[in-house]
């Protein structure tokens, strides 16, 4: 044996030779740069205590543990998971990818004036494994992940906070499932100091229904100051059933019905309706996915009130600028 080789750490690096000498295969699970970053932060700390534990005691082949909510969500909504070596494989990949994960930002603009209204905070991953935020977060919902990834999103999504203007907002993404989470009402969490000005944007990908009390969860939020929107409303997902439960302060309209909305009369009476039913019940429409200047001319038209798109601007690290659109 050469001496570089003796040299090398002693961790199985492949799953048989994890499976044999009944370890995960770690020699890919570092201290993210996430970990880093967000390292004073007390939330973070658990998080990551509570992930090693895991990782530590779990061996390569072995199921995820069904004792916890968002662990339950996940059983609910697939029936086939990946099984042992498989998984193991998504866990160690999910480490590496939070590894790159960075948040970029999209401006969300005032229809009547042009000015800007807030941001959108949008995960993005450099991993070839996990390149796009859908798949980031299918893995970790296969995995019963989402806490995992929800905290370092909001960790790293309210760090630049003070480089954010006031009255600015700023719109995270939160998986339906991450209602339970409890450090998310924590008063040492990254986001609760600066609530008041941040909404909490709910996509109905997972339906609301397998989270127990959704409606004093919700409470709870906006005592701390959160403000709660309803995310891709018309995409599929996302029902009217959560206006009831979620009593939401915004209702973002999904890019789907921006589409070409001025060459389909079915879009523009829906887009019509559902501004109408919003403006009657006192929530602020955003319409996403603006992408030329008839769709943007033909949304304020209908009466929307907040427009986001890449006509407007692009996703980018640094607050991006608002771009003057042509009129
Ligand atoms: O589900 P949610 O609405 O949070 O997702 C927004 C996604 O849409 C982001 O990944 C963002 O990059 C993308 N996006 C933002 N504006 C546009 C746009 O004008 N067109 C398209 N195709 N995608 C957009
Ligand atoms: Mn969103």
């Amino acid at each position: 044996m050469s001496q570089a080789e003796r040299a090398k750490p002693k961790v199985p690096t492949d799953i048989a030779e994890a499976r044999r000498s009944g370890t995960r295969p770690r020699a890919r699970f570092s201290q993210p740069p996430a970990a880093r970053e967000c390292e004073d932060k007390p939330m973070w700390r658990e998080k990551r205590a509570a992930t090693s534990a895991r990782l530590e005691s779990r061996s390569a082949v072995a199921e995820p543990e069904f004792d916890d909510p968002e662990a339950s969500f996940m059983r609910s909504r697939f029936a086939r998971r990946p099984e042992g070596a498989d998984l193991a494989h998504l866990d160690a990949t999910l480490d590496w990818a939070l590894d790159s994960l960075w948040m970029a930002y999209q401006p969300i603009v005032q229809a009547a004036t042009g000015s800007l209204f807030g941001y959108e905070a949008l995960l993005r991953s450099e991993d070839p494994a996990l390149p796009s935020p859908a798949a980031f977060l299918d893995a970790a919902e296969r995995l019963g992940r989402l806490y995992d990834v929800g905290r370092v999103v909001r960790c790293k999504a309210s760090e630049p906070m003070h480089r954010l203007p006031p009255p600015a907002l700023l719109f995270i993404n939160l998986h339906a499932v991450e209602l339970s989470d409890e450090t998310l009402l924590s008063p040492s969490a990254p986001l609760t100091a600066i609530a008041p000005r941040v909404v909490l944007e709910i996509t109905e990908r997972a339906s609301l229904e397998v989270i127990d009390d959704v409606p004093s969860r919700v409470a709870r939020l906006r005592e701390l100051g959160f403000r709660i929107a309803i995310d891709d409303l018309g995409a599929g997902y996302s029902g009217l059933t959560s206006f009831a439960r979620l009593e939401p302060d915004f209702v973002k309209l999904d890019m789907s019905l921006v589409r070409d909305v001025h060459k389909n009369p079915v879009k523009r009476k829906l887009v019509r309706s559902m501004t109408a039913l919003c403006k009657d019940m006192g929530i602020t429409v955003v319409a996403e996915g603006i992408e030329i200047v008839e769709e943007r001319d033909t949304i304020v038209e209908l009466g929307c009130d907040l427009l986001q798109g890449f006509l407007l601007a692009r996703p980018e690290r640094a607050f991006p600028e608002v771009r003057r659109s042509p009129s």
